[in-house]
């Protein structure tokens, strides 16, 4: 099952200079600081937004000489692009939106903005191309339907990867999603599994099957909302959904977007779980940082030990996974909580599975069903044995801990 994961990073976030609403910047590292930094904390690949690179009216000479000059840059230090995003929402134009924009002027320039993204994601190899609509949304304003506004920015999103697929590349799309951050009423009505599901609306032709996917941000853009990261990735995963990486980072829950260095603020619990999951469904992406140091961290040794924490902390979350798939007691409380089926609830499930005979199914179950006062007295102690048992793991205590289990069948 085990195969530690890849590390990538967006290059927005080696340049990041600390600065927030209140105040500017408190640090200016120059990127070759950043990409040192990852060779030696074990990052091979780092992303670019378009406007990390050139000015949005930049000619396409210019941009061509700045593409090639990335590359190089990037190769000298052994490293390689792996994703690229375009920026529709720091220049102006987009201060009502991009693809969604009430402004048929400013949809017109969303859409020429990412499809020359699109080409460029191309030239730099690139696996994936990733839209965040920042400004897609509202202001509390509500200056136009919400469901128009969403329809125009699922078409934005539809005509860029037509345009990519007609022109023959071959890497994926994928869909980062925000709720309340910049635009306080974000299109999306909530994190990634609400992002999926439009996907299926928009996107139902099978021609799009597994190249229109979800890039969660875990835990910031869900744990912000106060919601679960865990509890989103398992829908994306069942749901086929998930892109082949995901951002990772620290968050403080129910805060603006933290992007604090991982672990920071975060639930230990969580991003163990998350770990986990990957793992167990087999998943193959990378894990790419999408945080930054925080604001009191000024000097280049502190960018570096920035950049070897956030891997040093994803290979300490595998390592546990590794301590709790051989720990002997998580094996016999897992046993517990993944029983067999009955014969009678298996005939159900295939009823199901094949669209009838589902009523025939129940009727048998019903039969050999006992009573629920039965039921009520079945033994569910294996729930809270298993996370009292994970936070020994994490924790380091297991040994000492293990006394908690002495005398039970977990033993
Ligand atoms: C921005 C956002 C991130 C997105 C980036 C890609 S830009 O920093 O907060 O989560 O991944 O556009
Ligand atoms: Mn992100």
């Amino acid at each position: 099952m085990f195969k530690p994961y890849d590390f990538s990073i967006g290059g927005w976030c080696l340049v990041s200079g600390g600065s927030d609403p209140f105040g500017g910047p408190t640090r200016n590292l120059p990127i070759e600081v950043g990409l040192e930094g990852c060779v030696e904390a074990g990052i091979k690949y780092v992303s670019f937004h378009d406007r990390d690179l050139w000015d949005d009216d930049a000619s396409s000479k210019d941009i061509d000489q700045k593409v090639n000059e990335t590359i190089e840059l990037v190769k000298k230090y052994g490293l390689s692009v792996y994703n690229f995003t375009t920026n529709l929402f720091s220049n102006s134009c987009f201060r009502s939106g991009a693809f969604s924009s009430p402004f048929p002027q400013v949809r017109e320039s969303a859409i020429v903005k990412a499809c020359r993204s699109m080409d460029i994601a191309n030239q730099m190899g690139c696996k994936n191309m990733i839209f965040w609509g920042g400004r897609e949304g509202s202001d509390g304003a509500y200056e136009q339907d919400m469901g128009l506004g969403l329809k125009r920015y699922m078409e934005g999103i539809k005509a860029c990867v037509d345009y990519a697929i007609e022109k023959g590349y071959d890497y994926k799309v994928t869909i980062e999603t925000k709720v309340y951050e910049p635009r306080l009423l974000a299109l999306f009505a909530g994190t990634g599994a609400s992002a999926s599901s439009a996907i299926r609306k928009f996107f139902p032709d099978p021609k799009y099957n597994g190249r229109v996917l979800i890039n969660p941000e875990y835990p910031q853009h869900v744990a912000m909302l106060g919601l679960d990261p865990v509890v989103e990735l398992g829908q994306l995963l069942e749901e086929g959904m998930l892109a082949p990486f995901i951002h990772f980072g620290g968050q403080i829950p129910a805060r603006m977007d933290c992007d604090l260095p991982p672990g920071v603020g975060s639930s230990l619990v969580a991003d163990f779980m998350i770990c986990n999951t990957l793992h167990e469904r087999n998943w193959d992406g990378i894990i790419e940082f999408d945080c930054r140091p925080i604001r009191t961290t000024t000097t280049a040794e502190g960018m570096k030990t920035f950049l070897k924490h956030s891997v040093m902390y994803w290979k300490m979350l595998e390592k546990k996974v590794e301590i709790y798939h051989s720990d002997p007691i998580i094996a016999k409380i897992k046993a517990e909580l993944n029983q067999p089926q009955s014969d009678e609830l298996n005939a159900v499930v295939s009823a199901v599975q094949k669209g009838s005979g589902v009523v025939k199914a129940v009727q048998a179950l019903t039969k050999s069903f006992s009573s629920f006062e039965a039921v009520s007295n079945i033994n569910t102690d294996a729930i809270e044995a298993h996370i009292y048992r994970l936070i020994q793991i994490l924790t380091g205590t297991q040994e000492e801990g293990a006394f908690l289990f002495k005398g039970t069948r977990w033993a």
